[in-house]
């Protein structure tokens, strides 16, 4: 299995979120990749630097005027007052329904918000750069795959799957695991299915492919009326247009234990197979992971092997794209159990 790491994700250090209220500092912190990396290279796994570069499959699936805003932002947020170097900028306002999303304000804050779904995903001054190097190694992991390798693990961090075609939140600013099917699609695969197993729906991703057939969006997740992010990830989105029928939603509720969700990744695997894709993407979050500070199942260990080793059954070249988990300590060990549990399968 081919390793790919993001050189750039430590400059993608904000220092605080907010949190009922009260900022706290950041789950999704630069420490994360820090313990997946060591655990595999504890496990004698060999890293490698991204090998291509994600632009062609990100214009693909990103809108051009929020790549844009997002490639600039920091320097707009200090163009407005160089003292912004040590604060963090935070949207306050979003064009929710009857106000206009199709008009750029001139303001920052206001571009801040339209291009945003929460203020729970705060930029640093590496955030570009870390993201796209996050996207570059999704994409290379794609290209690893178009080359004949059966597996690659992309430790992608900031993560990906909330961030949709023209926003970011929930900690992500662009689609990795959407970049990866964009590329595997550019590179020649006919269809491709997403798997998502993060705690939380990946919006951003079905979003992107709601439409489309050539790539299937599958997620299970804890369910949206209680979790995050609320507003998508409901068992009636099916698909709309040509992409009716290829997105799959298996929402469950939050306290969910293993078995439950043993049977709903079953069900979600035979729905990857009936597609008859030449390759899948997994959008691998860890936060399903019993002793996770934000999610509500309660996955250990055993399960993490099993899942790798169901995934490995689906027989097909698979992309593994990091997405949430924040047990940082175990976060490396539980990404570990997947890839071993696959590889052993
Ligand atoms: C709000 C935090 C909301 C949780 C974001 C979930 C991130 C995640 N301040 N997505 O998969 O793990
Ligand atoms: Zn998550």
């Amino acid at each position: 299995m081919r390793i790919f790491n993001n050189p750039d994700q430590s400059g993608h250090n904000p220092r605080d979120e907010f949190y009922r209220g009260q900022r706290v500092p950041c789950f999704e912190n630069p420490t994360r990749a820090d313990h997946v990396l060591q655990a595999l290279a504890a496990a004698g796994a060999a890293v490698e630097a991204p090998t291509h570069d994600s632009a062609a499959a990100l214009a693909q699936v990103h809108a051009p005027r929020y790549l844009a805003f997002l490639q600039d932002a920091w320097r707009q947020w200090l163009a407005l007052d160089a003292a912004n170097a040590n604060l963090q900028p935070f949207p306050s306002v979003w064009p929710v329904r009857t106000l206009r999303s199709d008009v750029e304000p001139g303001n920052f804050i206001a571009r801040l918000g339209l291009y945003s779904m929460d203020n729970g995903t705060p930029l640093a001054a590496g955030t570009w750069a870390a993201a796209k190097g996050g996207a570059d190694a999704a994409a290379s992991a794609a290209h690893a795959l178009l080359a004949g390798e059966r597996a690659a693990f992309c430790a992608t961090r900031p993560p990906g799957h909330h961030a949709g075609p023209d926003f970011m939140g929930g900690y992500c600013f662009l689609n990795n695991a959407a970049v990866a099917a964009q590329a595997l699609r550019l590179g020649g695969a006919q269809r491709v299915a997403v798997l998502d197993v993060d705690y939380h729906h990946g919006n951003g991703t079905q979003a992107i492919f709601y439409d489309r057939a050539d790539v299937l969006f599958v997620s299970l997740h804890g369910d949206p009326l209680t979790e995050y992010p609320f507003y998508l990830g409901h068992a009636d989105e099916t698909g709309a247009g040509e992409g009716a029928g290829f997105n799959l939603n298996l929402p469950l509720p939050a306290g969910t234990g293993a078995a439950a969700w043993l049977d709903a990744l079953e069900v979600a695997c035979q729905c990857v197979a009936a597609h008859r894709a030449d390759a899948l993407v997994v959008s691998l979050g860890l936060d399903t992971f019993g002793g996770d500070p934000i999610g509500g199942f309660g996955l250990q260990q055993g399960e993490f092997a099993r899942l790798g080793a169901r995934l490995r059954r689906l027989g097909l070249p698979t992309a593994f794209v990091l997405e949430g988990g924040y047990a940082s300590a175990e976060l490396g060990h539980n990404a570990c159990h997947v890839l071993e549990g696959f590889e052993a399968a």
